[in-house]
């Protein structure tokens, strides 16, 4: 009992710490204290709040704006490509699980069951849904009998629930996270393999055009491919101040091991019993976290705005004298010639003083910020100010909108170079084990040719366990770097294959 309370009251101390710290600006420095940093920039940006499950956020329409912009995009092209929404149950039954015992079999610890429905047992256990292979093939064995019925191309958006044990992190590892999770069948390789390269295609413009995010694509190794699978690709980004790769999305041709399993069979042409080839494709809300760490900085959030649920904020600016029926006026048509022009612009009339809500939009994010006092109204002008690096330009009101128009487009470019600039002065070629190690150890993204040998993929992981985590491939960039003959493996001292990126990672 005393623990009880003691953890109680101790909780509720911690929740009044949150409160009053939640009102003030940032107090962690992004480069000083990068977990501290994180946790306080998703908070006070109002993109999550804690829940009282570890693990578990809930999503603030900040986030929800963002998502909601990569989802339409998403959205738009899958359908171009003639791939279309379903929604299956969530609750998946133990022998429907263990029906692919090779791809559950790691994974087991992670999934979550419910057992009770009010004081009962249930008869059986039911397995809430960490990903949906074992609930849709079933029926995709059901609906698929001749080729007249492929290909079958379905998606989902839906929430699924893997119990993860490490430390978990809002975006990037959560025990319930958004996802959208695409599952297709074809009647043949050629056609898996070509939408395995398209979705991935999606995958690296949902980061680098929306996000502002320089990824790599590539093939995993055998030993970080999704077991299930045939081959899987990924788009791979990185975070320089942890050093850390972060795979980003994936895009898995399954060939036809799900079909065997699940017996998903077709007449083909010839009249012929053949099994499907399938592909399973996925991203989440962790592109969100991707886009806190490598945008952020000691003010706050920096969201780029093609995703920004605000992207401009107009902030009156009164001062002694000052004409404010004129100034509250003009902000309000700045913002309606802004929306009428297909920007996403508002006002904040608050009683706060302008320095307190210039900070707080900082804190927000919010790319670009227009003030106006009697000075704006007296030259018929406007101050914009830039949150990625806070230039200051006034603007005849007349140009508002072609400036704001540029500055956008501008601020997206510049994130995406910075960012760019960021990771590329981490990556290091090594040939070695000594500068492998040496590299490591600065925390570099590494690229080194490699023997491709899954035995020599898990010695390196052995040999640099730590603290910090062993050293993993990220991926086998599509885009080769030449690779002379004769070039060794930096691990094993045999012939390498190919160019691979080797790091530590989320
Ligand atoms: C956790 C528990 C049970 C990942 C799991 O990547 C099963 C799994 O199969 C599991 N965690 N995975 C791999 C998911 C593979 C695949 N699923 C469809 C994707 C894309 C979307």
């Amino acid at each position: 009992m005393a623990t009880a309370n003691a953890s109680t009251h101790s909780k509720n101390a911690r929740m009044k710490e949150v409160k009053k710290k939640t009102r003030l600006g940032m107090t962690f420095k992004k480069d000083a204290s990068f977990g501290e940093w994180y946790s306080e920039v998703v908070v006070k940006s109002e993109l999550i709040e804690y829940y009282d499950i570890s693990g578990c956020y809930n999503l603030r329409p900040q986030t929800m704006a963002i998502w909601e912009t990569m989802w339409e995009f998403f959205d738009a092209e899958i359908k171009k490509m003639k791939i279309k929404n379903a929604y299956f149950p969530m609750f998946i039954t133990e022998d429907v699980l263990q029906k692919e015992k090779d791809h559950v079999e790691g994974f087991a610890p992670e999934v979550a069951w419910v057992t009770k429905s009010g004081q009962n047992d249930l008869e059986v256990p039911i397995a809430i849904r960490p990903t949906s292979e074992t609930v849709m093939y079933p029926y995709f064995a059901k609906w698929i009998r001749c080729h007249q019925d492929l290909p079958l191309k379905l998606n989902q958006w839906c929430s699924v629930v893997r119990w993860e044990f490490s430390h978990p992190t809002p975006f990037i590892r959560c025990r319930e996270f958004l996802w959208q999770e695409g599952h297709t069948a074809f009647a043949t390789k050629e056609e898996a393999d070509n939408e395995v390269l398209e979705i991935l295609e999606l995958y690296r413009r949902i980061y680098e055009e929306y996000l502002a995010i320089p990824v790599v694509k590539g093939r995993k190794s055998e030993f970080e491919k999704f077991a299930g699978g045939l081959y899987t690709t990924s788009v791979e980004a990185f975070i320089p101040n942890t050093g850390r790769g972060i795979q980003g999305a994936t895009s898995h041709c399954l060939g036809q091991n799900f079909a065997k399993m699940f017996e998903i069979d077709f007449d083909d042409e010839k009249g012929e019993k053949a099994l499907v080839w399938q592909n399973s494709w996925a991203y989440s809300i962790r592109t969100i976290g991707v886009m806190v760490m490598v945008h952020g900085d000691d003010k706050g959030l920096v969201i780029p705005p093609k995703v920004a649920a605000v992207q401009i904020i107009i902030i009156p600016v009164p001062y002694n004298d000052a004409d404010m029926e004129a100034i509250f006026a003009a902000c309000s048509s700045a913002v309606q010639t802004l929306q009428a022009a297909g920007f996403r612009a508002e006002h904040d009339f608050g009683k706060k003083n302008p320095g307190a809500k210039y900070n707080n939009w900082e804190m927000k994010g919010v790319p670009l910020r227009i003030e106006i006092g009697q000075d704006e109204i007296d030259g018929n002008q406007v101050r914009i100010v830039r949150r990625d690096n806070g230039s200051k330009v006034n603007v005849p009101t007349e140009n508002m909108v072609e400036h704001v128009r540029d500055s956008l487009s501008n601020i997206h470019e510049s994130l995406f170079t910075a960012a760019k600039v960021k990771r590329d002065a981490c990556k290091k070629v090594v040939y070695t084990w000594e500068e492998f190690m040496t590299a490591l150890n600065e925390k570099k993204l590494i690229l080194a040719p490699w023997c491709d040998e899954e035995e020599v993929e898990k010695d390196v992981r052995t040999r640099t366990k730590g603290e910090l985590g062993a050293a993993k491939t990220l991926c086998t960039p599509f885009d080769q770097p030449s690779l002379p003959e004769g070039t060794l493996c930096f691990a094993s001292g045999k012939p390498a294959k190919m160019w691979t990126y080797w790091g530590r990672s989320y």
